[in-house]
């Protein structure tokens, strides 16, 4: 195990993300992609960007059934120990998506800060985005904006009546520069951090070669995950936070008041 040194640490706190050298073997990597070609065949009607709630096996409100095997990889201690060190000793699970974009025809993922769209007071995540195939630039990598996250301000977003972008939401113009934008290229197995305001999306992917990433959100305990938001499509997507279920994966829960019920019954 690599933990991440002292220099990765600085660097996702100035730059707002990290590729660590820690990394997924390929037979982990070899049955993430057998797990995703089910969950896609299991939803013909959901575009395969769009696999919210991925590690749950239930429909639920959110539409999308999904694996097992995607919630015991954000369960794994490894990638907690990386987290933990960016997000603190108290962690909870609360997302989990697959963004796959098919050969020929994968969507552009606008520029967006995640923070903009989720219920949690105060605001406060790192996502791990773990390369489920090689993702680089041909086949639509993400991309970021360093040090977009700094001043932890929330831009104000264009909403836009599209359906061929995975979110219908993009940061309006002149808040970022995208000549400074950096393509964060991976092999299947590695795995990049990003904080809650960093400015990233990705192109589409016209290659022949398909590009499968999985988001695992992560919060720290000392924040309340708001179920006051229920089924909500204004991403471009069904969401509900009313129902999705969340996991305490280390420490406590600090404000004392997250839920871990909801939404649990139909995944336990
Ligand atoms: O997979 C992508 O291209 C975008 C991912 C993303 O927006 C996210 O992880 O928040």
């Amino acid at each position: 195990m690599a933990l991440l040194s002292p220099d990765e640490i600085e660097s996702y706190r100035g730059e707002g993300f990290v590729v660590p050298e820690f990394r997924l073997s390929s037979a982990v990597v070899g049955q993430l992609q057998e797990a995703l070609d089910s969950v896609i065949a299991a939803n013909p009607d959901t575009r395969p960007e769009q696999l919210v709630s991925i590690h749950t096996e239930s429909r639920g409100a959110e539409g999308v059934r999904g694996n097992e095997l995607f919630l015991d990889l954000a369960r794994n201690g490894e990638i907690l120990d990386l987290v933990a060190q960016l997000a603190g000793p108290d962690l909870i699970l609360w997302g989990c998506q697959a963004f796959c974009k098919p050969a020929g025809d994968g969507m552009e993922v606008p520029w967006h800060q995640d923070g903009h769209y989720w219920p949690i007071r105060p605001l406060a995540t790192c996502t791990v985005w773990v390369a489920i195939d090689d993702s680089v630039i041909e086949n639509g990598c993400l991309r970021v904006i360093p040090g977009s996250h700094r001043e932890h301000i929330l831009h104000s977003h264009l909403v836009e009546d599209r359906t061929d972008v995975v979110l219908n939401q993009r940061v309006e113009e002149g808040f970022f520069d995208e000549s400074t934008a950096v393509d964060v290229e991976l092999e299947a197995g590695q795995m990049s951090l990003h904080d809650v305001y960093l400015i990233h999306g990705s192109n589409p992917n016209r290659s022949p070669r398909r590009r499968a990433g999985l988001a695992i959100r992560y919060m720290p305990a000392t924040s309340l995950f708001d179920r006051d938001r229920s089924a909500d499509a204004s991403a471009g997507y069904m969401v509900d936070f009313s129902t999705r279920p969340i996991w305490l994966v280390r420490g406590e829960d600090r404000t004392g008041e997250n839920d871990f019920i909801a939404g649990h019954s139909e995944n336990e």
